[in-house]
């Protein structure tokens, strides 16, 4: 109860923050894209990981107004970037369940680049495969509703969840993003190398882009390049940085 009040008391005073996490094209090796990663900035704790508070803001609703901040915020930083003289990239943020199945989902969508200025095309949402198999059929209509809004659609985690080859065929996702997990053993064990071979064939068997998440050694890097993986995200190339840093990566990588 306490950290719920807490919280709710961050979110009135805006006490969080977004890391930015370049996504990279694995054929030109330049930044083509990035994820948004939220962070509360504790007075007394310093910062704190999502994975401290996303739960109980999912639990209590809370997770609606905080994902609506990040939303926001993301869009806005990504207008900045551009108004900057910059070449932005597209910016993704991660949806949890609640907000998903919120009803008015695509409404606020809308109206929030609406008032940010941002192009749907540059906006992609990162939705698991455990929330979309909460209810499939519900959660492919929100999907078909989502793409019509112009916005791009990542399939996060992939391979974690249970999705059947089946309703993925029916996904209107642009992206599976392979998860850590899988990309941690691609260079030791051959099982491993061969789940991540195969999450490729059928990214691209189903016209998807396949990105590697935790992309950490040169040995990874080397396999996912043999394999035809299209980009990857990982402390390799960059940790989540915060948005002036980010900034100097855009300005000096183009
Ligand atoms: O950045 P980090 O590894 O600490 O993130 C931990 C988890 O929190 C990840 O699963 C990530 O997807 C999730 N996360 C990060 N930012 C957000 C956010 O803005 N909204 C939601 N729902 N989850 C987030
Ligand atoms: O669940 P999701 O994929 O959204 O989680 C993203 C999280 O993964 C981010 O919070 C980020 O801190 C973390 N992350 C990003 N790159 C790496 C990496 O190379 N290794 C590890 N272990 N974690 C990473
Ligand atoms: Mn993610
Ligand atoms: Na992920």
């Amino acid at each position: 109860l306490e950290l719920e009040e807490a919280l709710r008391q961050a979110l009135e005073q805006e006490q969080f923050l977004l890391l930015y996490q370049p996504k990279v094209n694995l054929v030109t090796g330049q930044i083509c894209g990035c994820e948004a990663l939220v962070r509360w900035q504790h007075a007394q704790r310093g910062l704190i990981s999502p994975a401290q508070f996303i739960p109980l803001a999912e639990e209590t609703g809370l997770i609606v107004p905080l994902g609506d901040w990040v939303l926001r915020q993301a869009c806005a930083q990504t207008c900045q970037w551009r108004d900057a003289g910059l070449q932005p990239v597209p910016v993704a943020v991660n949806l949890s369940a609640r907000q998903f199945r919120k009803g008015d989902l695509t409404q606020r969508l809308q109206s929030i680049l609406q008032h940010s200025g941002l192009a749907a095309g540059e906006l992609e949402l990162e939705l698991t495969e455990s929330m979309i198999m909460d209810n499939p059929q519900q959660a492919v209509q929100i999907m078909h509703e989502l793409k019509q809004l112009g916005l791009s659609l990542s399939l996060d985690d992939f391979g974690t969840g249970y999705s059947s080859l089946n309703y993925l065929r029916r996904f209107p996702v642009d992206n599976l993003k392979i998860d850590r997990s899988f990309i941690r053993d691609v260079a030791t064990d051959t099982s491993g190398a061969s789940v991540v071979t195969s999450i490729i064939q059928i990214a691209h068997n189903l016209g998807l882009g396949a990105v590697a998440e935790g992309v950490e050694t040169r040995d990874q890097l080397d396999f996912l390049r043999r394999c035809g993986c299209d980009q990857l995200q990982g402390y390799l190339f960059s940790k989540p940085l915060p948005a002036e840093d980010f900034a100097a990566l855009l300005r000096e990588g183009r």
